[in-house]
């Protein structure tokens, strides 16, 4: 036996009442700017040292090979290092920049040059 349909459709709940804009900005969203939290890492420069016995060349070499530096600006930083006595190498992240004085010591210490390479924090 069938059903009967309802006579009526069961009432909606009313429509939610939309204002227009008024303009004053009651539903906008607000985004506030939050004091940055994260501070950028602590960045290190490594720096060769000058010394009285390591050949230029080989410097030159060092400065290519392991700061990617083609040999113009190589030759420019060696003769920097031979002249004030120290030259920045390249600026990295305290891990990169302890592996850089660690391949660079081992460099000179293998082809018995006293070349001395270290890493300075950076001060901002
Ligand atoms: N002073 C060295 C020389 O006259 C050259 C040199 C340059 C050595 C840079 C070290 O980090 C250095 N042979």
């Amino acid at each position: 036996m069938a059903t009967k349909p309802p006579e009526k459709l069961p009432a909606r709940p009313p429509a939610p009442a939309v204002r227009p804009d008024d303009g004053r900005g009651g539903d906008s969203v607000v985004l506030e700017r939050r004091p940055q939290k994260t501070k950028p890492p602590q960045m290190f420069q490594v720096v060769l040292l000058n010394d009285d016995y390591t050949p230029m060349e080989f410097v030159v070499v060092v400065i290519q090979e392991f700061f990617n530096k083609d040999r113009e600006t190589a030759t420019q930083i060696m003769l920097k290092i031979h002249l004030d006595g120290k030259g920045v190498c390249g600026v990295f992240s305290r891990d990169v920049a302890a592996t850089k004085v660690d391949q660079v010591t081992e460099a000179a210490r293998k082809n018995g040059h006293p070349l001395q390479c270290v890493s300075e924090p950076i001060e901002l």
